[in-house]
């Protein structure tokens, strides 16, 4: 499905790198409120994308419109309107890439992206991503299981959570530099699952879409997708995990404590303080006046899958 309303990207906000560092370097004896002027951000190059070798998914979802899945984005390191990310991440620097373990484990250290990648065959994972903010997207995501990563390290007995977090680099994410900026996030921001939830198979570790390597708005070069939570849980581009015998402290959870809970399942039935759960604007399915809505599924309809892992839990797991 097309939307015929969204605004096409133009072949001039897609230049390559050299040729806008050429455009710089001729604007460099104009003033700067000119400079600014003619280079709005909107006008950064966008992040070269490489193509990924994987195995194919088969799936009967209807796929989100790749340009939405990259333009109508979540990234508050990158400021709090949708198109933020998109505008301001360009410039993200993925390369090189190191993400350290620490914690309960027997192997720790910092590892090199190209190395974690050499690990595990890259995969395709067409899940639906379902926004505590009541839309949804599907998105054919391309990664490893989360647990094949982890088994790796050898986690300890003590090894109760794994926790994650982003990049925390305010030169390069505007939203880090203030409070107003980055919508109140004590950053860096982090997540975390229990070990059980980190080491079961639909968790992803994604480092493409769409076929290729992650655009930076996504999350590049490596975030977690967990299907069956609300997307806040799928931390982008991530620097650290860390095995922990407690229960971490998370940036939603910090920032509004009665309105994020730590495991954050999806649930219809259990409404946010302010809005109802029950039902998802389906994002890329029409214009403003024609956008579809679905009802929304227990464990965004991954139930069958996924709800052993709470039958032994007494707390509300659904918050
Ligand atoms: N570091 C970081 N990760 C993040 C966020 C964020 O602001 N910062 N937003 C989350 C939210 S609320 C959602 S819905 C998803 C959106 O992922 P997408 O932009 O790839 O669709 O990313 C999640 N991961
Ligand atoms: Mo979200």
């Amino acid at each position: 499905m097309m939307n015929k309303l969204a605004p096409s990207l133009p072949e001039s906000l897609v230049t390559d790198e050299a040729l806008y560092l050429n455009r710089r370097q001729l604007i460099k004896g104009a003033t700067a409120i000119s400079a600014l002027s003619l280079m709005p951000a909107k006008r950064a190059a966008a992040a070269q994308r490489q193509p990924l070798n994987y195995q194919r998914a088969e799936s009967n979802l209807d796929l989100t419109p790749e340009k939405k899945v990259t333009t109508y984005n979540n990234f508050y390191e990158f400021g709090t309107d949708k198109a933020d990310p998109a505008k301001h991440a360009q410039a993200l620097k993925t390369k090189p890439w190191q993400v350290a373990i620490s914690g309960e484990a027997e192997i720790t250290g910092s590892f090199n992206l190209e190395d974690i990648l050499k690990w595990n065959p890259l995969e395709e994972r067409i899940y639906r991503l379902r926004c505590v903010e009541a839309w949804s997207m599907v998105i054919p995501w391309i990664g490893f299981s989360l647990g094949d990563m982890l088994k790796r390290f050898k986690p300890t007995s003590k090894a109760k959570y794994v926790v994650f977090k982003t990049l925390h680099d305010p030169a390069q994410m505007p939203g880090q530099r203030n409070r107003w900026a980055g919508g109140g996030i004590n950053y860096p921001y982090v997540e975390g699952l229990t070990i059980a939830e980190a080491m079961h198979p639909l968790t992803l570790m994604a480092v493409g879409l769409y076929g290729k390597t992650l655009p930076p708005q996504n999350g590049a070069p490596i975030r977690l997708v967990v299907p069956w939570k609300y997307g806040f849980k799928s931390i982008k581009s991530i620097v650290s995990i860390h095995f922990s015998e407690r229960r971490p402290r998370t940036t939603w959870h910090d920032l509004a404590p009665n309105e994020y809970g730590f495991f954050a399942n999806v649930n219809p039935s259990v409404a946010h303080p302010r809005w109802s759960q029950a039902s998802e604007r389906i994002i890329g399915s029409g214009g403003i006046f024609s956008q579809k809505r679905r009802d929304t599924e227990l464990y965004n309809g991954y139930g069958e899958q996924v709800a052993s892992l709470y039958s032994g839990i007494k707390e509300n797991h659904f918050f």
